[in-house]
C-alpha cells in the first residue's frame, strides 16, 4: 500500500524545504517508498477530518492502510523501522541512532525554534535587543557541543542514519543555518546530507507544490 502524508498547499517557507513533511519525504525517498501528497489549507488543517489525523492541527501526518501517525519524528522512526536503509542492525548501534533522533528534535532543535518565534513574535518589543544575544548564545552552545562530537566524522555515528537525517533537517532552519559559518564541520555536515540522491529528490518534490501554486495565483 502506498503511503499518503500531508503537507502545505501553499508553504509559508515559499518551496524552502523548511515545513516539518520535508523530514518525512526525505526519509521515504532514502528508503525507496513511494507515497502520496494530500496537501491541506490552514483552515482545512482545522477541521475536524484533519484534527482526527493530528490533534494539532498541523501537518504532515501520515497514513498507511489502518495506521495513522502524527509527529514528524515519529513517522521517520516508523519509517525507518520498517524499512532497511535508516537504522543500524546492531541493536546498540540503532539504540545510539535513536538516541540522536531526540536530540535533534528536543535538545537541538529546541533553543532554535525558540530563537526563530522570538524574531517573529517579538522584533518591536524593547526587550529585542537585550534578548536576542541571549537566545543566540544559547543557539550557539548547542551548535558548539554538536560539532565538537561531530569533529572531523561524516555521520554522527557511523553510517548514515534517521538520527543524521533528522539534525541536518534540524540545522537547516534559519535560526541555525545562519550560524553555521562558524561551525565548518557543521556546514559540511549539512551539505552532504543535502547532497544525498534522497534529500534531493524530496526536496524538488516538495518545491514543486510552491513552483505549482506560484504559477496558478
Ligand atoms: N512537532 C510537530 C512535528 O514535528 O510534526 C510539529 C509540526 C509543525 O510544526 N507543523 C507546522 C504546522 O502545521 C508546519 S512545519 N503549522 C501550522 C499550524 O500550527 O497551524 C513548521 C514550519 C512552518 C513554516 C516554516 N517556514 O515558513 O519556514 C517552517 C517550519
Amino acid at each position: 500500500m502506498t503511503p499518503t502524508i500531508t503537507a502545505f498547499e501553499s508553504s509559508p517557507d515559499r518551496g524552502r524545504g523548511l515545513a516539518r513533511d520535508m523530514a518525512v519525504r526525505w526519509a521515504l525517498e532514502e528508503v525507496g517508498q513511494p507515497y502520496d501528497v494530500r496537501l491541506v489549507s490552514f483552515a482545512a488543517m482545522k477541521q475536524p477530518a484533519h484534527l482526527a489525523l493530528q490533534p494539532f492541527g498541523q501537518i504532515p501526518t501520515y497514513e498507511d492502510g489502518d495506521l495513522a501517525l502524527f509527529e514528524s519524528g515519529a513517522i521517520v522512526l516508523h519509517v525507518a523501522e520498517r524499512h532497511p536503509g535508516l537504522l543500524p542492525d546492531d541493536a546498540d548501534a540503532r539504540a545510539r541512532a535513536i538516541a540522536w533522533m531526540f536530540a535533534a528534535l528536543v535538545t537541538v532543535q529546541q533553543p532554535i525554534v525558540e530563537r526563530e518565534a522570538f524574531i517573529l513574535m517579538e522584533r518591536d518589543k524593547p526587550w529585542f535587543a537585550e534578548r536576542l544575544p541571549i537566545l543566540d548564545g544559547r543557539v550557539r552552545d548547542r551548535l558548539t557541543q554538536l560539532a565538537n562530537r561531530l569533529g572531523d566524522a561524516d555521520w554522527l555515528d557511523g553510517a548514515f542514519s534517521a538520527g543524521d537525517l533528522l539534525m541536518v533537517n534540524v540545522l537547516r532552519r534559519p535560526a541555525a543555518a545562519s550560524l553555521l559559518g562558524d561551525y565548518p564541520n557543521l556546514a559540511a555536515y549539512v551539505a552532504r546530507g543535502e547532497a544525498r540522491p534522497a534529500f534531493k529528490r524530496a526536496f524538488e518534490a516538495q518545491h514543486a507544490v510552491f513552483a505549482a501554486a506560484s504559477a496558478g495565483s
